[in-house]
């Protein structure tokens, strides 16, 4: 699928596998298998300061899984028509962000971790952060 053409319906839950024990659980994600690409990089936000907003721009090329390994916070998913808001409060979840969508993350819960697996390595050409030029971008890929 062109990278451009994709909406926020391409977005989804995936859900991980927990192993519970009474010494606590565990969630494995292992290339290919869990998650429909591979792992080249793992990042994760953590002391995020209350009212803090992060994200606010779109990627090219880039997969990601966003997992909210403690706390929690929203995901606003924007493909420039259609946004939608996804809750990520469960460690054993990953939201899939494909590429061409707009993502601000906003309202994490006190000492939450946002815990990012992604397809690429940092890539700075790879980001949109102009709002105007996105939706640009989105527009040479309708019809
Ligand atoms: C997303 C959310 C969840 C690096 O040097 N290397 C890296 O791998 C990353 C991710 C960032 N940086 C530097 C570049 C910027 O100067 O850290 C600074 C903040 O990066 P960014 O604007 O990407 O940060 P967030 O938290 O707003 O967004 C990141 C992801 O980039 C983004 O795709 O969905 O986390």
């Amino acid at each position: 699928m062109k990278t451009g053409k994709t909406s926020v319906y391409d977005c989804s839950i995936i859900e991980l596998d927990k192993h519970h024990s009474d010494a606590g659980n565990i969630t494995v994600i292992e290339n290919q298998d869990t998650i429909p690409f591979e792992v080249n990089r793992v990042y994760y936000l953590y002391d995020i300061p209350g009212g803090q907003e992060r994200g606010g721009h779109a990627h090219k090329e880039l997969r990601q899984l966003l997992v909210a390994a403690s706390g929690s916070f929203d995901v606003v998913l924007n493909d420039g028509s259609v946004k939608r808001t996804v809750t990520l409060n469960r460690p054993y979840q990953g939201l899939l962000v494909v590429p061409g969508i707009w993502r601000e993350l906003n309202d994490f819960s006190s000492g939450s971790v946002c815990l990012v697996l992604a397809s690429h390595k940092y890539d700075e050409a790879d980001y949109m952060r102009s709002y105007e030029d996105f939706l640009e971008y989105k527009r040479q890929f309708l019809n």
